[in-house]
């Protein structure tokens, strides 16, 4: 399952956003470290269903009215301080944890109601640009000591006369997600000697620092934004290239409320609808995640995790079915899986994600909107509806 960790300074709302995002019981607290173990669990990335293109609606809980929730996985981490790669604040274990995401969520209090550190300060005191790329930094630095912390192994590898650096690399860098391309890209823009024996720390420095780019892509989640001054979310969005305004207090409020009834919600929807006895106060708290929305298109949590799937990772959907007629599972479910897959993705790859034997028994594919047999250089498009030919079926 792919993989969302947020990342942030102590008291950002990370796990407020884990919470909403997961519903999920978790600690949430004004007051910096108040998670201290990783909360892991599962969220969702909104699509639309292609049973839109259909009659009929799935009808199930990942498909409302055609809006398809897509399962991932959700971190929410310990919060980070700046020097924590060095061991500040609760130190670098928790950088270990971001390892394995496969993009990172920078939650950032965007009200500048925090200091660094993460301590309550006056709303607009803090200055939240502040806060944006010291996460970066720490990543860096971090996996610039696990670097470190390897080469003796590489040089020691290079001794051999079938050493090669790139295969060296991936062995080491696979744990924190690089790839044999990553690795490759990464290596074809750097300047480096050859001789693994003269690399100083700075050009360990370099790889450490590309690699992250290329392995954790970042989204900054400008929270609070229900309390933040005037200008606070703009300045956020000219320090970053990808920011998604949220108020995931707002979120959670709506979700709770959803689930008692008292309103009408789908997560990511622009807005809600209140059908249930309400009081005046919970009225005007309503009212008020209202503006926010107006203003940003929503509360911001279930577009920033979409976000960061569908446009910083350019992951697709698709949808294996057993009968192209129906859309259909064996059991008559309709389209009753959905798998990410990176742009580029063919039926061949789907039918690994399905099931490492559907992958190796892959015969061929047909796609199940125009019922017709595809070809394995297909490059499948968001929302494919694909039956998978196995001698493994
Ligand atoms: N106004 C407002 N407050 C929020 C929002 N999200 C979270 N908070 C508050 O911010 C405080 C910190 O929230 P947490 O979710 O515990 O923050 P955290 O980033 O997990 O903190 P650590 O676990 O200490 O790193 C709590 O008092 C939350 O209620 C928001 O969207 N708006
Ligand atoms: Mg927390």
């Amino acid at each position: 399952m792919l993989s969302i960790a947020l990342a942030g300074k102590p008291n950002a709302g990370k796990s407020t956003f884990y919470k909403a995002a997961t519903m999920a019981d978790v600690d949430v607290g004004n007051y910096p470290f108040t998670t201290i173990d990783a909360n892991r669990g599962v969220s969702h990335v909104r699509t639309e269903c292609p049973c839109l293109d259909r009659e009929e609606r799935c009808g199930d809980d990942n498909c409302r009215d055609g809006k398809r929730y897509v399962p991932v996985e959700l971190i929410d981490v310990a919060g980070l301080v700046p020097g924590a790669h060095e061991g500040r604040g609760l130190g670098n274990q928790f950088l270990d944890e971001l390892s394995t995401a496969d993009v990172i969520l920078n939650v950032v209090d965007a009200s500048g109601g925090t200091d660094a550190e993460g301590e309550p300060v006056e709303v607009g005191e803090h200055d939240p640009v502040e806060d944006v790329h010291f996460i970066e930094e720490e990543m860096d630095l971090w996996l610039a000591s696990i670097v470190e912390r390897n080469w003796e192994s590489i040089e020691r590898q290079s001794r051999s006369p079938d050493f090669k650096l790139d295969e060296s690399l991936v062995d080491m860098l696979a744990g924190v997600g690089a790839s044999e391309l990553d690795v490759a890209r990464t290596l074809r823009d750097l300047e480096y000697p050859e001789d693994p024996i003269a690399w100083t720390d700075e050009h360990r420095e370099a790889l450490a620092t590309e690699i992250r780019q290329r392995t954790k892509p970042l989204v900054v989640v400008a929270n609070k934004a229900d309390i933040a001054p005037e200008g606070n979310i703009e300045a956020l969005q000219e320090a970053a290239d990808v920011v998604v305004p949220a108020t995931a207090d707002g979120e959670l409020a709506l979700r709770n409320a959803a689930q008692a009834g008292v309103i009408d919600y789908d997560p990511g929807d622009p807005d809600f609808d209140i059908v249930g006895d309400v009081s005046d106060q919970q009225r005007e708290g309503l009212h008020r995640i209202r503006d926010v929305m107006d203003e940003w298109g929503g509360t911001g949590v279930q577009g920033a995790m979409d976000t960061a799937v569908y446009d910083l990772l350019d992951h697709l959907t698709a949808y294996p079915v057993q009968n192209e007629t129906h859309w259909t599972d064996g059991q008559e479910n309709v389209l009753p899986d959905a798998f990410l897959l990176r742009q580029g993705a063919t039926p061949k790859d789907l039918a690994y994600a399905v099931h490492s034997d559907i992958g190796d028994g892959y015969i061929h594919a047909v796609d199940a909107r125009e019922n017709r047999r595809i070809s394995d250089e297909t490059e499948l498009e968001e929302g494919a509806v694909i039956k998978i030919v196995s001698d493994a079926n």
